[in-house]
């Protein structure tokens, strides 16, 4: 929120570094899309997994268990998605990633597409993305067939051989994107400011990627209102929401002067 109490030091200190960044890079997560109105997993009041059990419901074994129930969990999801706007967080960071061409790497945990519609399409994704759909298989018969022409149905079916849809998210157990993980990695290790924004930094490899820009000699600056499991990593912790601290440590960085 716009009322979070920040160190005017802190905020201060983290604004120098940003604006003298020659890379910065921005790691997401769930907290980010929070105030839009997308539930987080581990908030222990508000978060999807207070109600649902994360083994059920987001991985391989889970969705061949139920997949109705899994298909039907995320169709609610995906409305969510749709309906949900991008927040002054989303826009501040596009807006500071446009105003320094070349300087902004931004990499998110989180399956909406919020930060693309907020105005910076080369977000890297690391967990896939809610709106898509993927084959559960590979296809027996080695075509190439659009999941879009599978027969309705939850979830919708290959009218050839069987083979269900499911969302193009990555569950536990998979492995992330090679070429989003690798670009991630990449930025974390040339960083000058590594800035993690909204997540609990419980989800591996993800939460590595704060490790692997301390060690690389990065700067490492947390907004997030509550604890995380990286907190140990950072230089400096805002303590306060991503819609509140993000226009308030961007929004004049890279500005000509008035
Ligand atoms: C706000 C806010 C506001 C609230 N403003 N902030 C090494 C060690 C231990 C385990 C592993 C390891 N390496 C791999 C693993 C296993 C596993 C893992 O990490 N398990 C841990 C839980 C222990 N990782 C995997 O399986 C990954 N695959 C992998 O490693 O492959 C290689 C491999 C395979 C097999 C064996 C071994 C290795 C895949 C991880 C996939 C994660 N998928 C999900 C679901 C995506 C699909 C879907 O959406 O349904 O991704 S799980 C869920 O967690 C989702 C998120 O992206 C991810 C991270 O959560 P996030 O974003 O941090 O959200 P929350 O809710 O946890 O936190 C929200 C935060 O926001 C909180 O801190 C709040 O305070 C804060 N907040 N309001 C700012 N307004």
């Amino acid at each position: 929120m716009a009322g979070d109490v920040l160190d005017p030091a802190t905020l201060a200190a983290v604004r120098a570094h940003l604006d003298a960044a020659r890379r910065v890079c921005v790691l997401t997560g769930a907290g980010m899309s929070a105030e839009s109105g997308i539930p987080t997993f581990r908030d222990a009041a508000t978060g999807l997994w207070s109600t649902f059990d994360p083994a059920q419901l987001a991985s391989e074994e889970g969705f061949r268990a139920d997949p109705q129930r899994v298909w039907d969990w995320y169709a609610e999801r995906r409305a969510g998605v749709r309906a949900a706007q991008p927040h002054a967080g989303h826009l501040a960071l596009a807006a500071f990633g446009r105003r320094r061409p070349g300087v902004l790497t931004l990499v998110t945990q989180n399956v909406d597409d919020l930060h693309q519609r907020a105005g910076w399409p080369e977000t890297i994704r690391l967990h896939g993305d809610i709106l898509a759909d993927r084959w559960l298989e590979p296809c027996p018969r080695g075509l190439a067939c659009d999941p879009a022409t599978a027969s309705a149905g939850r979830p919708p079916r290959c009218t050839e051989c069987g083979n269900l849809v499911r969302p193009a998210v990555v569950w536990f157990g998979e492995t992330l994107p090679e070429r989003a993980l690798d670009a991630a990695e990449r930025a974390a290790r040339a960083c000058d400011v590594m800035l993690v924004v909204g997540t609990s930094g419980a989800v591996w490899p993800a939460a590595g990627l704060a490790h692997v820009a301390r060690r690389a000699g990065a700067q490492v600056a947390i907004v997030n209102p509550d604890a995380s499991e990286i907190d140990d990593q950072a230089h400096w912790v805002l303590r306060g929401t991503a819609a509140g601290v993000l226009p308030r440590l961007l929004d004049t960085l890279g500005r000509p002067p008035s």
